[in-house]
C-alpha cells in the first residue's frame, strides 16, 4: 500500500487511468500483500511426483471449483416451470461454459431423441418443406458470438428494496456463447416465402408447444437454426437438438426444441406476447413486442459475497451488452456516479455479445459505491435506476437495464444499494 503516492494523479475516486498506470512504474505485484516475494528454489515449488488420475471421456471442472453454479429458482407449484441463473460473478472472459448457460423452462426439459425429431416449414410459402437433423447437418453453417438474456432478466431490481445476494443470482438470465447452425433465411428462400407473409409463428416440441411470433425481417436477417453450442451439440436443456437464435432480441424468442415454422400475416397472439413479456406502463398502454434487448453493463468483481481483503489496488471487471449492436464505452464510478472514467474494453468487441470491461482501482479503505454505465454504437446510454423507474412505473417488470450500484463498506464487505 505505502507504495501507492497520495497524490495518484488521475484520481478519480481511485480509479486510474491506464496510460498513465503504465507510465506510473506502478506495479501490482507491489501492492498486492497476497504476493509476497517467492522463494525460486526448486523444492519450494509445489509439484507432484506421484502418478496422476487416468483420463477420462468428458472433462469435469476441478473438484474445487464445485461453487461456481448455476441458482435454480422453480415455481414448485408447475412442474418444470422457473429458471436457473449463471453465476456471473464466477466467470471470466465472455463465454458462458455450457454447463452453466441459464435456464428458462415453461415445462421442463423435453427428452427428444434426435433421429425421430422434424421441423416443418409451411403457410404462406410456395412449397412447404419437412426437414429431419440429419438433413439439417448438411446444410451450410454459420457461427455467432451472441448473448441470449431473458426478458425477465433482472426483474427484482423493480422491487423497493434492492435484494441482497451474488451478482448472477440478480442478472444472471443471460448468458453468451457461440452458436452454430445454419441460417433461417437459407430455408425461408427455399420454402419460397409468398409476399403477403410477414410474421413467423415459431412453435416448439415441448409439453406446453410453447410459441411465439417473429417479424419476417428480423428472421432473415441474422437469425440462426442452432444445432451446435459451443463447438458441441446443444445440450438438452438449452434445446437439443434444434433451437432459433434471435441475436440480440429477448430471451423468449429464441425458442427451444423448435418443430414448426410458419409462415403468417400477423402474429398469432400467443400467452408468452400478450399476458406474459407485455407490460402496462403509467400512461396505460402496454409495451409489447419489445424485442431488442437494451444497454446494459453490471461489474462482476468486486461484487456482493465477495470481500476486499485490505486497502489497495483491485482490478474492478465487468460484463456490457446490447441488443443494438457493439458496446462502444463503459464508465466505471467508484463515488456513486459523481466522477466516471473509461474502462478498458477487452476484445473482441463483437455485436450483441457480452464484452469485458476492466479497469484498475485504488481503495482507500473508506466506503464507496462502485458502478458501470454503458453506451453502444447507436449512442443508447444505460440509465439510471431512478430514471428508468420514471418513465416506466412501479408496474415495471421486464426489460430492467439500468446502471447497477455496488456499495462497499469500511471492512471491505459488499453489497447490492440503489444509488
Ligand atoms: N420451447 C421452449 N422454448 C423456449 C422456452 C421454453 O420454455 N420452451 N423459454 C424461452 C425463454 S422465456 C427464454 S428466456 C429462453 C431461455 O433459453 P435458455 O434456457 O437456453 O437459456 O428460451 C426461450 N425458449
Ligand atoms: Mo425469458
Amino acid at each position: 500500500m505505502s507504495r501507492i503516492p497520495n497524490d495518484t494523479p488521475p484520481h478519480r475516486a481511485g480509479l486510474l487511468d491506464r496510460r498513465w498506470f503504465l507510465k506510473s512504474g506502478l506495479r501490482w505485484s507491489a501492492v498486492a500483500a497476497a504476493a509476497p516475494a517467492l522463494a525460486l528454489a526448486d523444492d519450494a515449488l509445489p509439484t507432484t511426483r506421484s502418478p496422476g488420475q487416468p483420463f477420462s471421456n468428458y472433462g469435469q471442472p476441478s473438484p474445487q471449483e464445485n461453487r461456481t453454479i448455476r441458482w435454480i429458482s422453480a415455481n414448485r407449484a408447475v412442474t418444470g416451470n422457473g429458471v436457473s441463473w449463471t453465476p456471473l460473478h464466477d466467470l471470466e472472459g465472455i463465454i458462458t461454459p455450457s454447463g452453466l448457460h441459464f435456464e428458462r423452462h415453461h415445462n421442463g426439459v423435453p427428452q427428444i431423441d434426435a433421429s425421430q425429431h422434424r421441423l416443418a416449414i409451411h403457410g404462406l410459402v410456395k412449397q412447404p418443406l419437412g426437414f429431419s437433423i440429419e438433413h439439417l447437418l448438411r446444410y451450410p453453417m454459420q457461427s455467432r458470438i451472441c448473448f441470449v438474456e431473458c426478458g425477465g432478466n433482472s426483474n427484482s431490481s423493480w422491487n423497493a428494496e434492492p435484494l441482497q445476494t451474488r451478482a448472477g443470482y440478480l442478472h444472471g438470465l443471460a448468458s453468451n456463447s457461440e452458436w452454430t447452425g445454419v441460417p433461417l433465411k437459407l430455408l425461408l428462400d427455399e420454402a419460397g416465402v409468398d409476399p403477403e407473409a410477414e410474421w413467423l409463428v415459431l412453435e416448439a416440441a415441448d409439453a406446453i408447444a410453447m410459441n411465439v411470433s417473429l417479424p419476417l425481417a428480423k428472421a432473415r436477417h441474422d437469425c440462426l437454426l442452432a444445432l451446435y453450442q459451443n463447438g458441441e451439440r446443444l445440450r438438452p436443456e438449452n434445446g437439443y437438438p434444434l433451437r432459433l437464435i434471435v441475436p440480440g432480441w429477448e430471451g423468449v424468442l429464441n425458442v427451444k426444441w423448435l418443430s414448426r415454422i410458419e409462415l403468417a400475416r400477423e402474429p398469432v397472439m400467443s400467452r408468452n406476447e400478450t399476458g406474459r413479456y407485455t407490460e402496462l406502463q403509467p400512461n396505460g398502454r402496454a409495451r409489447q413486442f419489445t424485442f431488442v434487448m437494451d444497454v446494459k453493463s453490471l461489474i462482476t468483481s468486486p461484487s456482493p459475497g465477495q470481500s476486499l481483503p485490505e486497502r489497495g489496488l483491485y482490478p474492478i471487471k465487468g460484463l456490457a451488452w446490447s441488443g443494438h449492436g457493439r458496446i462502444r464505452k463503459v464508465e466505471v464510478s467508484a463515488d456513486g456516479g459523481k466522477t466516471w472514467r473509461s474502462a478498458e474494453l477487452q476484445g473482441p468487441v463483437l455485436p450483441t455479445s457480452f464484452t469485458r470491461f476492466r479497469i484498475p482501482w485504488v481503495w482507500d479503505g473508506r466506503p464507496a459505491v462502485l458502478q458501470s454505465r454503458a453506451t453502444d454504437e447507436t449512442g443508447r446510454v444505460q440509465p439510471t435506476r431512478a430514471a428508468l423507474v420514471a418513465e416506466r412505473g412501479r408496474a415495471g417488470y421486464f426489460h430492467y437495464h439500468a446502471i447497477v450500484s455496488w456499495q462497499v463498506d469500511e471492512d471491505g464487505e459488499l453489497h447490492h444499494v440503489y444509488a
